[in-house]
């Protein structure tokens, strides 16, 4: 009886073991819907995402954030950024989190994962922030961005760091920069060849398209979309390159891998045409629109990820969270542990049963600090606000796309995906009910003017609006 009680323990371990996967997430950085070939995008050739597209899952309402710290939070956190705790108690534009935050990288750490970062990090380098302090045991990263102005200003410069800051390198030039796709595919594969020993999990965030460009000389030229183009068909063409890695060194049929963006495009005319393509949607970047929150995504897994579907129910990049701690067979109830409130949902049977709904059904805007949208199922709620443009909670950041709107506006979202007709006073019992679900969010998360009751703190003192605003708090 004993034995055949060990032998069935044995199994039963040795089955979740052998099943848990490894997990590559590519994100591009500022790609937009229209960018990519198998969501529309003609002037740009991406045959490895296509590929990964005919043989797994593609979302096509997956939401990021507007904008790209926000959404490294969501990802790293399973949580709205407006619920994260951040250092000094503060709600920054780009969110900061507190080293007590529970990482994504921490929970797959703990859970036996190898764990590392390639690309851009973003969520701070402040004690306890950096990637090493957060849950990575390896990188090769820049702290944040690879720049904010379109062409590369003569005196900027940005630096790679390896593990906890040895600087690996320092990008000045445009030659430079026409190089960091390919130098972070070929650090990423040598993690992959490294980690083979363990379940892996690797964070491969590309710099490109976001601003400034850069393609290294094989790709210049190539597409029919100039340098953006050639920067995306860089970007596709790594894909394929850690596909075929994974499949070389057969971890392919073990490998789950995403791929998708932090956030639409610049499409704002103050700030000029970077050269994205938001595909059929209104706005962009920074927008409450949806070419500003809705981007492409595809997800592989021979054998277990859905192959060949495609899924239009409401995904978040909260969802990755729970989604890849589950694989990874965390058993808490939360899967950052106990007491903790992950935001995101489990998208285990949507990925891997043909068919399978979208377990999501609301979806929340957050602009800043501002709740901006709302949309459950196939409606969404445009709230209403005043003129000026200032994002609260972002100062410096002026967008013209965030108009006044002087009511509430409802679109169909699946009837009407460019969001121009305002349905609002033909269903004021929608508006009522998306108003309610508004609420009921401020009371949980709260908006600009202030945290709601499950936004966590980790430090004694003031917190914001005071705490982001020091000579206020006086
Ligand atoms: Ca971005």
């Amino acid at each position: 009886m004993i034995m055949r009680l060990l032998a069935a323990l044995l199994l039963a371990v040795g089955a979740s073991a052998a099943s848990r996967p490894n997990i590559v997430f590519i994100l591009a950085d500022d790609l937009g819907y229209g960018d990519v070939g198998c969501f529309g995008a003609k002037d740009i050739l991406t045959p490895h995402v296509d590929g990964m597209a005919a043989t797994g899952l593609k979302l096509t309402s997956f939401y990021a954030q507007p904008i790209c710290g926000p959404s490294r939070a969501a990802l790293m956190t399973g949580c709205y950024p407006l619920r994260v705790g951040e250092v000094n108690n503060a709600k920054n534009g780009h969110t900061l989190p507190h080293p007590e935050e529970v990482t994504l990288a921490e929970v797959l750490s703990k859970a036996g994962y190898r764990t590392g970062i390639v690309g851009k990090w973003h969520l701070g380098m402040g004690p306890g922030c950096a990637p090493a302090e957060q849950g990575f045991q390896s990188g090769y990263f820049t702290p944040a961005f690879n720049g904010a102005t379109r062409d590369i200003r003569p005196k900027a410069s940005f630096p790679f760091l390896r593990g906890r800051d040895e600087v690996a390198r320092v990008i000045r030039t445009q030659a430079e920069m026409d190089t960091i796709t390919g130098d972070c595919t070929r650090e990423a594969l040598a993690f992959i060849r490294a980690s083979q020993e363990k379940p892996f999990f690797l964070y491969l965030a590309y710099h490109m398209p976001h601003v400034p460009l850069g393609a290294s000389r094989a790709f210049r030229g190539n597409s029919a979309r100039g340098l953006y183009g050639d920067a995306v068909q860089e970007l596709d063409a790594s894909v394929g390159k850690v596909l075929a890695e994974l499949k070389s060194l057969g971890l392919d049929a073990n490998t789950l891998v995403v791929f998708t963006s932090d956030n639409g495009p610049w499409t704002d005319p103050q700030i000029g045409d970077h050269g994205g393509s938001p595909g059929p949607f209104r706005g962009g970047k920074m927008t409450t629109w949806e070419g500003g929150w809705r981007v492409p995504c595809v997800v592989s897994w021979p054998g277990r990820v859905r192959a060949g579907e495609t899924s239009d129910g409401i995904v978040s990049m909260l969802d990755w969270f729970p989604t890849f701690a589950r694989l990874a067979g965390v058993k808490t109830p939360s899967p950052a542990g106990p007491g903790i409130t992950v935001d995101g949902i489990d998208l285990t049977e949507l990925l891997t049963t043909s068919g399978a709904r979208s377990p999501r059904e609301t979806h929340l805007y957050h602009n800043g600090a501002r709740l901006a949208a709302v949309r459950h199922q196939r409606w969404k709620l445009v709230l209403s606000r005043p003129a000026g443009g200032q994002m609260p909670y972002m100062p410096g950041f002026v967008t013209s796309h965030l108009e006044a709107l002087p009511a509430d506006g409802l679109y169909d979202i699946v009837a009407d995906p460019t969001e121009s007709t305002n349905l609002a006073s033909a269903h004021p019992d929608v508006v009522k009910d998306l108003q309610t679900i508004a609420e009921k969010s401020r009371t949980e998360l709260g908006d600009y003017t202030g945290p709601g009751g499950g936004a966590r703190f980790h430090e004694a003192g003031p917190r914001w609006p005071l705490a982001a605003q020091p000579k206020a708090a006086k």
